[in-house]
């Protein structure tokens, strides 16, 4: 089996991409392209519809996706980008797939769990965490998960389909992403011990200082795009007064001093981000900034935000404004991972008796 270094690696569709999913996946992926032998980067829009999406947002979401990946840096010489539901073998593994896969393990994912809390959250807004725990594991155990979309359920062997399907050695994800990488490994190791070595058991690949950013009105969860408050996350698309605002009203800390600790989670968070998106390290952070007050500490992190978005914006604008080219890439992408798709499909297949 080959032993080519490959990374995949994927972004839904659904809008408001935000410096988190930036800092913990697209930045990797910049970077990685030019360290590995293969790097495949998904616009994964099957994933998108787990939840109910209006179809010419999505298909506008599509191409803005991967206007984001080639805005950030990511070189369609060097790597490849196509989208998901243009190559049917996603969908055709992930049956297989789930004919592995046990509804425990499912059961178990804490995405769904999260997705679940915020369904509750919004119907009870003002709930407490713990309330809304006992609430979740009251309509698990009654019966009320039958309205969850099953699809919510099962995308997790989806994404496990998407990783296995191109023998990837790798998976540059954040933190979030890493329990579903584990189950993917469970069920190449289950296929491989029942009917002999198939897949490349991948490895998550998470860096730690990115894995997990966190949102600005509660330093305790991660930033995410679902969120109830766009004040949660800095989108991608945000203008310079919005990135300047929702600074300003981040969460802080007790105290005045501005030092990465774990008793300050929210000024630890704030220096991630400003260190990152300048390229700037912590200490010097600190040192600069260590006594001046958390709203000096804040327009300096603004001022960061603006000058790393903007360029970026009027890449991706450009990017944006010519959907021809957009769509060549994504076509000329998909061809590129075709020949790869099928024999693996076609080995799986052949192994488990289908076809004729
Ligand atoms: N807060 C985060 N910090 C670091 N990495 C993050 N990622 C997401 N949130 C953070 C990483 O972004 C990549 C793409 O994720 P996705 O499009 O599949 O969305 P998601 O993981 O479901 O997270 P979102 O974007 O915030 O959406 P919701 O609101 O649905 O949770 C993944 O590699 C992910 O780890």
């Amino acid at each position: 089996m080959s032993t080519k270094r490959r990374i995949f690696s994927g972004v839904q569709p659904t809008g408001n991409l935000h410096i988190g999913n930036y800092l913990g996946a697209i930045k990797q992926w910049v970077s990685l392209q030019d360290q590995v032998d293969e790097a495949i980067f998904c616009v994964v829009d099957l994933h998108a519809i787990t939840t109910p999406q209006d179809p010419a947002e999505l298909r506008r979401n599509i191409l803005s996706i991967a206007a984001t990946y080639l805005a950030a840096g990511i070189d369609p010489e060097k790597s490849i980008i196509f989208v998901q539901s243009d190559r049917p073998e996603h969908s055709e593994l992930m049956w297989v797939l789930t004919c592995q896969t046990r509804l425990g393990e499912l059961m178990r994912m804490t995405q769904l769990k999260d997705k679940m809390d915020r369904a509750i959250k919004e119907v009870f807004p003002g709930t407490d965490d713990a309330t809304i725990s006992k609430l979740r594991e009251q309509f698990l155990s009654e019966g009320a998960h039958r309205d969850i979309p099953a699809g919510l359920l099962a995308y997790p062997v989806l994404m496990a389909a998407d990783i296995l399907l191109y023998n990837t050695t790798h998976v540059p994800v954040g933190e979030d992403q890493k329990q579903h990488i584990e189950l993917t490994r469970d069920l190449a190791i289950r296929f491989n011990n029942r009917y002999g070595e198939t897949f490349v058991v991948p490895e998550p690949m998470i860096k730690k200082s990115t894995a997990r950013i966190m949102g600005l009105d509660d330093p305790l969860k991660k930033m995410s795009k679902s969120a109830m408050s766009p004040n949660n996350y800095i989108a991608m698309t945000d203008d310079a007064d919005t990135i300047r605002k929702k600074v300003m009203r981040a969460v802080t800390d007790s105290g005045t001093e501005v030092v990465y600790s774990p008793e300050k989670p929210a000024i630890a968070n704030l220096l991630n981000i400003f260190s990152e998106v300048s390229g700037r390290s912590i200490s010097e952070l600190e040192e600069v900034y260590g006594s001046a007050g958390y709203g000096k500490f804040k327009e300096a992190l603004a001022d960061a935000l603006i000058q790393f978005l903007m360029p970026f914006q009027k890449k991706y604008s450009e990017l944006l404004a010519d959907e021809k080219q957009l769509k060549t890439v994504l076509q000329a992408g998909s061809k590129r991972v075709a020949p790869l798709a099928s024999e693996t499909l076609a080995k799986v297949q052949d192994k488990i008796g289908l076809g004729i």
